[in-house]
């Protein structure tokens, strides 16, 4: 049976080594699952982010937890957006998430995020649908949030949950980071620990500062703590109030046509850059302009605006 079939089978193995396939960004196969494209289920996708430490992992795998006893298989990703170095965040994850790595309904995986472009999306993407494919729904997203990977995740989930803790001074650094603004339910984590009120108190303060547009849905505020799976099935809860709220709404689709756009676009920058990098015309031209540019006789810029021109983009 071809690799395809068997994922459909729901075969373990066969999706662990899909995922695989993705990360390297191996054609053949890409080409298979792109053939795929227009059949694919559309599981609901959660994203969870947030800053590092703050109990990501472990509050995915108690909403894990929660999802299976409604009977609903899962599938996970959990992104590492920093370096191809830190191979011991990934490690982490896997040993939290080992409670379930015994149920067939259950796929975790974490992915590093250099893969053949080096884009978190296009991977990310590539994984949800395999884990799709493999009829899981939902499918979770974990990212730490830094930087620019906050508002990819965004991109990626129907509903992103911002995970919190009441440690001194996260919550204006979140604010600051905009993370906030990614936020359809924000989790307050480790409240086992003192200044969970105020934090609550800080984010409810922070929406107020959210623009006009993003007014129709009122991020709820679910404290948790994860080490113990409390507020797990509340957290969930806010989850599908979000998805229902896209539903009655007519969002979801807005959404979903965002999405695959974002992705064109990311897939069109990097074949771009590829052909750049690689043989013929482009190539050609790309190198020529490279040498001024090192040798300061051309600008950056100037070299592109050449570069386009020689290309009659
Ligand atoms: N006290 C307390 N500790 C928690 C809670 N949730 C998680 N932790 C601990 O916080 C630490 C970090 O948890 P992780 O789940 O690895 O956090 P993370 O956000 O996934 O971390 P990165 O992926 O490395 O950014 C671990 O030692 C957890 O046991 C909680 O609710 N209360
Ligand atoms: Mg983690």
């Amino acid at each position: 049976m071809d690799l395809l079939s068997r994922i459909k089978a729901r075969e373990t193995r066969a999706i662990a080594r899909a995922l695989t396939l993705v990360e390297n960004g191996d054609d053949a196969f890409c080409a298979a699952l792109d053939a795929e494209y227009t059949n694919l289920p559309h599981p609901e996708r959660i994203g969870i982010t947030g800053p590092p430490g703050s109990g990501k992992s472990t509050l995915t795998s108690a909403l894990l937890s929660e999802y299976r006893r409604q009977g609903k298989r899962v599938g996970v990703v959990a992104v590492d957006p920093s370096s191809p170095f830190s191979g011991g965040a990934l490690l982490g994850d896997r040993l939290r998430m080992t409670a379930h790595s015994l149920d067939a309904d259950v796929f975790v995986r974490s992915m590093a995020s250099r893969g053949r472009f080096g884009g978190l999306a296009i991977g990310s993407e590539d994984a949800c649908d395999v884990l799709a494919l493999a009829g899981f729904d939902p499918i979770i997203v974990e990212t730490v949030g830094v930087g620019q990977s906050e508002v990819d995740i965004a991109r990626l989930a129907d509903t992103t949950v911002v995970v919190l803790t009441p440690s001194a001074g996260d919550s204006v650094q979140a604010l600051k980071a905009g993370i906030m603004e990614i936020a359809e339910v924000v989790a307050i984590n480790k409240a086992d620990r003192e200044g969970a009120e105020r934090l609550e108190e800080d984010v409810k303060e922070g929406m107020e500062l959210r623009p006009e547009s993003a007014r129709a849905w009122n991020p709820p505020i679910v404290r948790t703590v994860a080490t113990q799976g409390q507020g797990a099935s509340e957290l969930a809860a806010a989850i599908a109030q979000h998805r229902t709220f896209l539903g009655s709404n007519g969002l979801l689709a807005g959404v979903r046509q965002k999405r695959a756009e974002s992705r064109l676009t990311d897939l069109a920058g990097a074949a771009l850059l590829d052909a750049l990098k690689g043989q013929g015309r482009a190539n050609t031209a790309f190198e020529g302009l490279r040498g001024q540019v090192r040798a300061r006789q051309l600008s950056p810029r100037a070299a592109v605006k050449a570069l386009l021109q020689q290309l009659a983009l």
